[in-house]
């Protein structure tokens, strides 16, 4: 999604919703097939790491989530749209474009949408601050729970640069990164072929490399340091697409997954419980790779 195309047009405070409604309204495409009847509501949901704009999204299987599930806040927590890859080569399918469109339209219906954009989506990160679309542009949250719990709300980026560059990105390369998550099409495609259900061959190869192992085990312990420094009671964030709730020096460190791999949300019942759905699993028959049951929550590891 081009920055300019957003901020020129969309980023009136008066009616926000309206504005980009009527920027897309010459493209916006019928859309078959949604059916906007939710089956579950939730107080709250949690999703990042979807990275729209690139092949590895697993679009399909948000837009079935989105239709399926509302709530009365949704956060995006960052890397929604994938800026970088984009910029290297545009990518646009009708499945990514509904998903925007399904996000725009729990807007219009009163959802209350909350954007932290994350390292993939910086381009965003200027407009903190503003209402764009009817979607609330911030830095970082804090999301108060039905329980009373203050909770930051942040992508997790940020917490890079103190785990002194071990990251397993950095060691695996972004390149042998899109190369797995090639194979992981591959795989799913065959898999699909002989009725199986999803699994994803880079989630599993992550799982079974030590360092990225370490790498998650250090970027929890950061981000759980900081939210302590802080005086709050957990945080909701992403960036490492590995999904987790946890207890760590009593902070309650809950990672929302991603929509590459995993295919994971956070969400929130109306008395504070936090759970993590696995879609993927929960649509094809279980064959859970992650640890995490279907709709059942993650217990404090
Ligand atoms: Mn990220």
């Amino acid at each position: 999604m081009d920055a300019a195309l957003w901020s020129d047009r969309s980023l009136k405070r008066t009616a926000p919703g309206a504005a980009l409604a009527e920027m897309l309204s010459g493209i916006r495409p019928a859309l078959p097939g949604i059916s906007h009847k939710a089956q579950r509501h939730h107080r709250s949901i949690f999703v990042s790491d979807i990275h729209l704009g690139t092949r590895g999204c697993k679009a399909e299987l948000l837009g079935d989530f989105l239709a399926r599930n509302s709530c009365e806040q949704l956060y995006l927590v960052g890397d929604i749209i994938d800026g970088w890859r984009l910029r290297q080569r545009w990518y646009w399918p009708e499945t990514h474009n509904r998903v925007l469109h399904q996000i725009l339209h729990m807007a219009d219906q009163g959802t209350r949408v909350i954007f932290v954009p994350g390292n993939h989506d910086e381009v965003f990160r200027p407009l903190c601050g503003r209402v764009m679309a009817g979607i609330e542009v911030v830095h970082e949250a804090i999301h108060l729970t039905a329980d009373g719990r203050k909770l930051l709300v942040l992508h997790g980026d940020k917490y890079d640069g103190i785990i002194a560059y071990a990251r397993w990105l950095a060691l695996l390369g972004d390149w042998a990164y899109t190369v797995a998550l090639r194979a992981n099409e591959g795989v799913d495609f065959v898999r699909r072929r002989l009725g199986l259900s999803y699994w994803s061959l880079s989630a599993y190869l992550k799982q079974k490399v030590k360092n990225a192992v370490e790498f998650i085990c250090r970027f929890e312990d950061a981000v759980a340091r900081d939210v302590q420094l802080k005086g709050l009671d957990g945080v909701v964030c992403g960036h490492i697409h590995h999904p987790a709730i946890k207890d760590i020096d009593g902070i309650r460190y809950h990672n929302d997954g991603d929509w590459v791999e995993s295919c994971t949300a956070l969400v929130e019942d109306a008395h504070g419980h936090m759970e993590i759905l696995c879609w993927a699993a929960q649509r094809r028959e279980p064959r859970i790779q992650t640890g995490i049951s279907p709709a059942k929550a993650v217990q404090p590891a």
